[in-house]
């Protein structure tokens, strides 16, 4: 049997996330319970964490489409390590700072259709990606990862930290009239077309706020996926809970709280917005 197969037949919808991939896109088998998934491309934003990244490599399905680095002008040897383990790999260098920054560029380089976001400290699993990945071919537009749903965890935050998240959360479901149960959080998965609908511009560790507030207010189907998050293995954080709590403040209190709602087709099980 070849090992590409076509996707199913859609109904003209174009509401479904699936009736907006191309209909000339290959996919690949997961695994016996799982049977075709689209291109997956894994951005990984990496600023000296050469040594998490062996361990961060391992985690990845091996039947990802691709990974794409983005190097935030790491003085390590972080590039040379990325290199060594995965010959294939992309590395994006970061013209400008910060983690916003990288990502932005990192999705730019992507050709998958679906963009899953993952740390490269070594607190997050890679083999929750056929978790993600499943809601979105199962119809939601934004895979969110989540720490504080049922069967997600954390092993890094500090009571302070979770305080914070937990405000800023409430906030964002209260202005923007979304279900969050986790705002400020790292990996989440989404299909290509997304880009064009939240039209990301910020630069630091408040991206993640406003990828949860966009996807909101345009309307697009989202799904929490509960993940667990593992303590940083090497190095120390670049994350500074006053400093980047009041980025992510002012990025809610400019957001304007409008919601434009899509016409959906279905319910989603475990959908939050
Ligand atoms: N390319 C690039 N990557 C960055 C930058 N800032 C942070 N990162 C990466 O973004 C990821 C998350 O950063 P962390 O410093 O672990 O911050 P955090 O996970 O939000 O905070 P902790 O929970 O304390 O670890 C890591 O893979 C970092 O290497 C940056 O300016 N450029
Ligand atoms: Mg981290």
């Amino acid at each position: 049997m070849s090992s590409f197969l076509r996707p199913a037949k859609t109904e003209p919808n174009t509401k479904t996330a699936a009736a907006r991939i191309p209909a000339q896109a290959q996919y690949r088998p997961v695994s016996s319970h799982l049977a075709i998934a689209p291109p997956v491309s894994v951005v990984i934003p990496a600023m000296n964490e050469a040594e998490n990244l062996p361990y961060v490599f391992k985690t990845l399905p091996d039947w990802i489409h691709e990974v794409v680095l983005v190097d935030g002008n790491s003085t390590d040897d972080t590039v040379r390590v990325a290199q060594d383990l995965r010959p294939d790999v992309t590395v994006v260098k970061q013209r400008g700072k910060g983690k916003g920054d990288a990502l932005i560029s990192g999705f730019a380089a992507c050709t998958g259709e679906i963009i899953v976001m993952i740390d490269a400290d070594g607190s997050a699993d890679g083999g929750e990606i056929v978790s993600y990945v499943s809601a979105l071919v199962g119809g939601a537009d934004f895979a969110k990862g989540s720490r504080f749903a049922n069967g997600g965890g954390t092993d890094d935050m500090t009571p302070i930290r979770k305080l914070g998240n937990r405000v800023l959360t409430t906030l964002v479901n209260t202005k923007f009239g979304a279900r969050y149960t986790d705002l400020c959080y790292g990996y989440n998965a989404f299909w290509r077309h997304c880009l064009d609908e939240i039209a990301l511009d910020c630069a630091g560790f408040e991206v993640e706020t406003l990828m949860n507030i966009r996807v909101v207010k345009a309307g697009l189907r989202v799904q929490e996926i509960p993940s667990h998050e593992y303590n940083r293995i090497h190095g120390v954080s670049n994350l500074r809970a006053v400093r980047d709590g009041i980025r992510v403040l002012k990025v809610i209190l400019r957001e304007r709280g409008t919601r434009k709602r899509a016409v959906r087709p279905a319910m989603i099980t475990g959908e939050v917005s």
